[in-house]
């Protein structure tokens, strides 16, 4: 037997359900990147509001780019579930928010009605860090980006988000042109007017006719999102079929702490996500800030520095004592960039710091470093060298920070500290391997020439202050290795309070 809406009745008592008939919704919002965050994430939420509130507002998913997930939830009429993983037992949860899952190269027509239709009030997207194919600081499309260059010669065949939601704008304005809300739910800084920025763009070459429309009618609130999702494991569809009574393929596992701060700003109605602990706030940027510099930046800093000393998951490292000062240094220094919150909103970094240890601490999350060391030149910008920068231009030192992208560039080497190829997941993974193949085990000219990646590093890596501690750091690692990198770090903070 298999999840779906006749099995749903059999579920134990035990696993939560919807608190509404999840085959009478219609669609209202259209989710582009249906991975396991969105599922575990705003899909919850949506779940949540609907019970609370009522409302058309099922989901219609889609992927862009493997069939999997569609796959997997449609023969479950959209139906999974959520395993949430604390301390305790786990809790386990059915979500009813999903009505429809498409895969556009297959449905590319549904995909793009679903986007026309009058009744779809929002497009929310999760398609990663780099799924939006753009040079972030100057808010531009990568115009040589092969899915850009694709969908600017084939509009009716777009593989990239921007060419998807385009053609489905197009056709939007072509039928009755009512108002939409498009937010993206990525970490980039400021994603709803990065978003905005590349879609007018990219709207500007393919579409110009459509660029008043655009300008007045299609809103793109920021948002903050943040829940620890790690991939979903075999044993958790093992786990699921026994903790529900039926198979379920579309499970996924997540912490149970959960936050979503947005922008309220919003063409037209929405579901009720305040009344199910969702923040609507005039700005994000103090939220994404917090949550980008302290939660990402340490994230990525375990995820390099522990796959090099050799542990498996983001709870292994942090419980280690010199990397629990390693992140502990990291989070002061990003803290002292963060902004001012308003009053009103009753922000306590202090405590905000202090509950990610736990958070990252949690022994059940599995959340392994390989997993969020993928795609290093497209996160560490944001997460670690804009607070860099910031830094520096107040004459502040870095020095947690120089190490944590000393262990970036460590690992983009390639070759771990027994010499076992590391398989690098990056859209920048050839150049990498290019230079490390033109510097072989010479420590400082690699990282020097890791640093003169303008995309990533820009003037920074250029900056002495910068670049010589981190090329410092990146020749010990080379030596001693990641372990005694930061149990030196370690030993000199302790040392130096
Ligand atoms: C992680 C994030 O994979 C990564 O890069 O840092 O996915 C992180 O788990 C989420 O942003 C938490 O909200």
């Amino acid at each position: 037997m298999r999840l779906n809406l006749s099995s749903l009745a059999t579920l134990p008592a035990h696993v939560q359900r919807p608190a509404y008939n999840p085959a009478s919704l219609e669609v209202g919002i259209v989710h582009l990147g249906i991975g396991a965050f969105h599922r575990a994430h705003q899909a919850v939420y949506t779940d949540d509001a609907i019970a609370a509130a009522g409302g058309d507002w099922g989901i219609c998913g889609v992927s862009l780019k493997t069939p999997t997930v569609r796959d997997q939830l449609v023969p479950q009429n959209g139906l999974y579930s959520v395993r949430t993983v604390a301390r305790g037992p786990d809790a386990w949860r059915v979500v009813g928010s999903v009505h429809e899952v498409l895969f556009s190269p297959d449905q590319l027509a549904d995909v793009v009605a679903r986007i026309a239709r009058a009744e779809t009030k929002i497009v929310t997207i999760t398609v990663t860090e780099k799924g939006y194919c753009a040079n972030v600081a100057k808010r531009e499309p990568l115009w040589d980006h092969a899915d850009i260059a694709n969908d600017l010669l084939h509009a009716n065949a777009p593989v990239s988000v921007l060419g998807v939601l385009a053609l489905g704008l197009f056709e939007r304005f072509r039928k009755r042109g009512e108002p939409l809300t498009v937010m993206c739910c990525d970490n980039l800084p400021e994603n709803g007017a990065v978003l905005e920025s590349l879609l007018h763009h990219f709207v500007q070459r393919q579409y110009p006719q459509i660029m008043p429309w655009l300008r007045d009618n299609v809103r793109f609130p920021s948002s903050m999102v943040d829940r620890i999702v790690p991939a979903t494991k075999p044993e958790d569809r093992t786990d699921a079929a026994t903790a529900l009574g039926v198979a379920d393929e579309g499970v996924v596992r997540a912490e149970p702490f959960s936050q979503w701060v947005i922008e309220d700003n919003f063409a037209g109605a929405r579901p009720a996500w305040e009344k199910v602990g969702a923040q609507l706030v005039a700005d994000v940027r103090p939220y994404e800030k917090m949550k980008l510099r302290l939660l990402n930046g340490s994230h990525s800093l375990m995820a390099y520095l522990g796959f090099l000393a050799g542990f498996e998951t983001i709870a292994e490292t942090v419980t280690n004592a010199s990397f629990a000062r390693l992140v502990d240094a990291l989070m002061v220094e990003a803290a002292s960039t963060l902004e001012p919150f308003p009053a009103s909103a009753n922000v306590d970094v202090a405590a905000y710091r202090a509950q990610l240890i736990e958070r990252f601490a949690n022994p059940n999350t599995g959340h392994r470093c390989a997993q969020i060391a993928t795609d290093g030149s497209q996160k560490i910008p944001q997460r670690w060298l804009a607070v860099a920068s910031d830094r520096l231009a107040r004459g502040l030192d870095v020095s947690a920070l120089a190490l944590a992208t000393a262990g970036w560039i460590r690992y983009v080497y390639g070759k771990d500290e027994v010499d076992i190829p590391i398989n690098i997941n990056d859209p920048l993974a050839t150049e990498f391997a290019a230079i490390a193949t033109k510097h072989p085990y010479d420590a400082l000219s690699f990282a020097d020439a890791v640093l003169r990646i303008e995309p990533i590093f820009g003037a920074l890596g250029r900056n002495p202050a910068f670049a010589a501690p981190v090329k410092r750091w990146v020749s010990a690692l080379f030596r001693e290795g990641a372990l005694a990198a930061v149990d030196s770090f370690s030993a000199d903070t302790a040392f130096s309070r």
